[in-house]
């Protein structure tokens, strides 16, 4: 059990556990921070090599013209003055080129979103397939985000060699409601359930910075931990407030709160990838080694995200570099 006094806490239950409750989430996420990061840093290395950072690409192989409403969201139709031109679903071929010169430059997991809310059969869906099985083939782990699905075509993913379904929860139950109007935190779940049914890991995880509490960051993290088993990866967005949306005006994330979010969730999930995602452009590479040391193990690679400027590859060259061993020169 997790002892609620900050100054007195321990950590002495088993590591895997999928009944944490929320109080303990929360206690865990205001603790001292050097505390927190030691304790993450600690659990960390326990289960991973520390040299090893994921580094995953992102395409937008679908872009805009969403018909759901999510606040934060450059891609959702509703927001009619945000400045992004829609494009129909690319050809195959093209995505898989954009895989390999992604691979080249030294992507090992490639992920292709779709503005899309939910997967329809069809033509489309028959070209998603096929651009899973290229980014298979060229032995890269493949990962596709695609809005909601029906256990089939979970199914059918699968048996193209998809490796993972990212379907973010995004935020808590309880601030749910104020960021997506359009589909259930519910509706969420059922399709993760699906993924999961298939054999499919599970790419699931959220943003910060979007005006909820702390509670709501720990009730989040709550209902990914009590995944069982835990999801293979977590995403921790910190909100890109995009003019045009709802939420262009909210504050920058500090870097020290999304270390807090990395650490908490590296313990509460001691085996799960945790990739620091969206919004990382925004810190020094110095707040990003500290992000690593608590735990993170992924990046988003590449210099675009789906719509957004993304780290450049340049800079995250000389800060890997910079992270590993000095040349005796
Ligand atoms: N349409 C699909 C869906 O929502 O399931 C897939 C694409 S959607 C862009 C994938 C995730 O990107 C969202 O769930 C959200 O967590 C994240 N995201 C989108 N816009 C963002 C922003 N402006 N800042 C941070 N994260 C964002
Ligand atoms: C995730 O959690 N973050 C990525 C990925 N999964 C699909 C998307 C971030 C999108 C940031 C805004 C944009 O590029 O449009
Ligand atoms: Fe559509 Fe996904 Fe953007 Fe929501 S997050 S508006 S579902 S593309």
């Amino acid at each position: 059990m997790l002892d609620q006094d900050p100054q007195k806490a321990s950590l002495t239950a088993s590591e895997f556990r999928s009944d944490w409750t929320v109080d303990e989430v929360e206690a865990l996420l205001r603790f001292p921070l050097l505390d927190l990061v030691g304790r993450a840093n600690e659990i960390h290395r326990r289960h991973h090599d520390a040299e090893d950072i994921q580094k995953a690409s992102l395409l937008s192989i679908k872009t805009g013209g969403c018909p759901e409403d999510c606040a934060y969201c450059p891609q959702s139709a509703h927001h009619k003055e945000v400045d992004l031109d829609k494009e129909k679903l690319m050809n195959p071929k093209h995505v898989v080129s954009l895989a390999k010169r992604a691979q080249q430059a030294g992507a090992e997991r490639f992920c292709m979103g779709a503005a899309w809310r939910r997967v329809r059969d069809g033509q489309e869906f028959d070209n998603v397939l096929e651009m899973v099985r290229g980014v298979n083939d060229l032995g890269m782990e493949a990962c596709v985000t695609l809005g909601m699905l029906e256990p089939h075509q979970a199914q059918a993913l699968a048996e193209a060699g998809l490796k993972a379904y990212n379907h973010n929860l995004d935020t808590s139950p309880e601030f749910y409601g104020e960021i997506i109007g359009t589909r259930t935190y519910q509706d969420r779940l059922e399709t993760l359930a699906h993924c999961r049914d298939a054999g499919l890991d599970l790419c699931c995880g959220g943003i910060i910075g979007m005006g909820e509490s702390w509670r709501d960051r720990a009730s989040m993290l709550q209902v990914l931990a009590g995944f069982d088993p835990h999801p293979e990866s977590v995403p921790i967005n910190a909100l890109i407030a995009t003019k045009g949306t709802p939420l262009e005006h909210r504050e920058k994330v500090q870097a020290f709160d999304l270390l807090r979010m990395v650490a908490t969730a590296r313990i509460l999930m001691p085996k799960t990838r945790v990739r620091l995602s969206a919004g990382r452009s925004d810190f020094s590479a110095a707040e990003q080694a500290l992000c690593f040391l608590a735990g993170a193990n992924s990046v988003f690679y590449g210099d675009v995200l789906l719509t957004a400027p993304n780290a450049g590859t340049g800079d995250d060259r000389d800060m890997f570099a910079a992270l590993g061993s000095l040349s005796a020169t």
